[in-house]
């Protein structure tokens, strides 16, 4: 699993929001509008009547640097009333309890999670990351029903993404470096599986890349859309050219989404597939 670096989030809590322009361009929708639409609430919900509390956590390899303010200014910046907690860990989890607030979101070395205190339900990184992106490839597709989409890696994100794309009525196809891997997951969603990650990515339009891997531009078919939450990011100059569109960003839209779907625990509208 990769662990964010404070240099890949530094821009994240005074990001006056590119990632609204890119979003709004390929998908019709701001960064709020998306990760309201992702959890199935009105786009035009208000999230100024929710508090949250982000806890830092020191345990494993211990605090990023600039993790929990970035966390906190992307809840601010979907109208939501969010503080970084003053203690860290157990102090840290203790404050938020006192403070009342809805929310409590928290990560360490192996898992990041939005708990909704009132419904005593939570919402994993992995699932507001997948349903995010998976989000944000239908709506740049003009809707996913119905097309081919592939999933690049099996793993904790590809997989939720490869359930919720299903879902979506998408014709899936997982591929992932460890063929295994991919096949078990494909047979166990009821989906397609190929072992030839290169050779699928440069036959498929509609690409989610969940994987912690580096594809060169001559593998990305003509006007691909790709939707992208796997680190490291990068593309080449080719791969930019030919992709009609690239999504990515290091927190926001898999933070976003994680907020959303738990205030939609209020409205009961998110099931508990986390
Ligand atoms: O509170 C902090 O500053 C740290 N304990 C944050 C740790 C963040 N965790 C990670 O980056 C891990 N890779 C887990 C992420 C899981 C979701 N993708």
């Amino acid at each position: 699993m990769t662990r964010l670096t404070p240099d890949l989030i530094e821009c994240v809590p005074e990001g006056k929001l590119a990632l609204d322009d890119t979003l709004m361009k390929y998908t019709g929708h701001t960064m709020k509008s998306m990760a309201l639409h992702a959890a199935g609430l009105p786009e035009d919900t208000d999230l100024s009547g929710i508090t949250a509390s982000v806890v830092p956590i020191t345990s494993g390899m211990g605090i990023i640097g600039g993790f929990s303010q970035s966390v906190d200014a992307i809840l601010r910046r979907l109208g939501i009333r969010s503080h970084v907690t003053e203690g860290t860990d157990v102090l840290g989890f203790s404050k938020a309890m006192d403070s009342g607030d809805d929310l409590v979101f928290m990560a360490d070395d192996s898992m990041f999670v939005a708990y909704n205190v009132r419904e005593r339900k939570y919402i994993t990184n992995f699932y507001g990351t997948a349903l995010g992106y998976a989000t944000a490839l239908d709506l740049a597709s003009g809707g996913i029903k119905g097309k081919e989409a592939l999933v690049i890696g099996a793993g904790f994100v590809g997989s939720r993404a490869a359930r919720i794309l299903r879902d979506m009525g998408a014709d899936v196809i997982i591929a992932d470096k460890i063929c295994d891997k991919g096949k078990s997951v494909a047979a166990e969603l009821g989906v397609r599986y190929s072992c030839d990650v290169e050779g699928t990515l440069s036959k498929n339009k509609n690409v989610l890349n969940a994987a912690p891997a580096i594809f060169p531009g001559r593998l990305i078919a003509e006007g691909a859309v790709i939707s992208s939450p796997g680190v490291p990011h990068y593309y080449d100059e080719e791969g930019r050219r030919k992709a009609s569109c690239i999504i990515h960003d290091p927190l926001e839209i898999g933070v976003a989404t994680m907020a959303t779907c738990s205030v939609a625990f209020f409205h009961h509208k998110e099931d508990a597939s986390r």
